[in-house]
């Protein structure tokens, strides 16, 4: 039985474990995903990056946001907004189920990773695993360039809109988290480990540090397993999302291959729009095989060729 781990964080990552699930066919599936964007918010412990995977795969996703469930009403947001309750961020009234279903198994002891078990169940997903990074509480904080200080990642995502200028990335608590029960076993077992179109700093990076993470992908690979990579940029810009600045801000080429010098060494094989196509020696001097193929993900069958494409080259 071949198995496949993707690591996954944000939008990009979401669409393309959907198509990894399309792609993989019999093979296992595990999606490893952040949880440094984690945040409560009116005392509700808010997962997004695991939520918009859930969404995603079980096909409730709003595809033009690319979270919260389609069609979602914001009644509730509108109710907060009268008595004077903070809205920036923006509950949906289907989505705060999630929130307020989360919330309540965590106070019965459940954790993380058997919470998202729960709720993949009950959304009908039954093919992939779906697992968290770590059990343990992080957050992943940005420090501003151009103000004094640390601000958590949601408020410079939602609240600040990315619109200002970074210097620093942290994931608090991260140096004492263990990796959540699997993601170490299923990082030993893969046959095959991807990194998705997300973003190197605030999804991707996260993964790779929790502790036993990296080692464990190191040891994979010396056993032969390929590391394969989607560049979340294309001509030097995302999708959606900061990456592109971020890359700038925290001084790295704002490319697809100054996201591989994020990675640093860990990438064998590194998939590139054709528009990138001239930073090919770039990329093998980074010790990665560039594969040129369109990267743009349009719609669930974009999702399924490109996840269809990164397998082919990576198994
Ligand atoms: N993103 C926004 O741009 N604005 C929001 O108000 C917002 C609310 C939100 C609520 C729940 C959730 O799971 C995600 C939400 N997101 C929102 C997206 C979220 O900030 C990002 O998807 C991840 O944190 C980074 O990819």
């Amino acid at each position: 039985m071949t198995s496949i781990v993707a690591l996954a964080g944000g939008v990009g990552g979401s669409r393309f474990a959907r198509g990894l699930r399309s792609a993989a066919g019999a093979a296992e599936l595990s999606v490893i995903v952040n949880t440094g964007d984690d945040v409560t918010v009116h005392g509700l412990r808010i997962s997004p990056d695991v939520d918009t995977v859930l969404y995603a795969l079980s096909g409730v996703v709003d595809e033009k946001r690319g979270w919260g469930p389609r069609g979602d009403t914001f009644r509730c947001m509108e109710a907060l907004e009268r008595l004077g309750g903070e809205t920036w961020f923006r509950l949906g009234d289907l989505d705060l189920a999630t929130h307020l279903r989360r919330t309540e198994l965590l106070a019965q002891g459940e954790t993380p990773t058997q919470v998202t078990a729960e709720l993949a169940r009950r959304l009908g997903i039954h093919d992939v695993r779906i697992r968290p990074m770590t059990d343990s509480p992080v957050e992943t904080w940005v420090e501003l360039r151009d103000e004094q200080g640390w601000v958590h990642f949601q408020e410079y995502f939602v609240h600040r809109r990315t619109e200002v200028a970074i210097r620093g990335v942290q994931v608090r608590g991260l140096a004492e988290a263990s990796a959540a029960p699997g993601v170490l076993e299923a990082l030993a077992a893969a046959d095959a480990i991807l990194l998705c179109p997300s973003n190197p700093f605030v999804s991707i990076g996260p993964i790779l540090s929790v502790p036993g993470v990296r080692d464990a992908i190191d040891t994979a690979r010396r056993r032969g397993v390929c590391v394969a990579a989607v560049s979340p940029l294309i001509g030097g810009a995302t999708i959606k999302g900061p990456a592109a600045r971020m890359l700038s801000e925290l001084g790295y080429t704002a490319s697809a291959a100054g996201v591989l010098e994020v990675y640093a060494g860990l990438v064998d094989v590194y998939l590139i729009d054709p528009v990138d196509r001239g930073l090919s020696a770039e990329i093998e001097r980074h010790g990665a095989r560039p594969v040129v193929a369109d990267a743009l993900m349009r719609g669930r069958r974009g999702e399924a060729r490109l996840a269809r494409v990164l397998l082919k080259a990576a198994l």
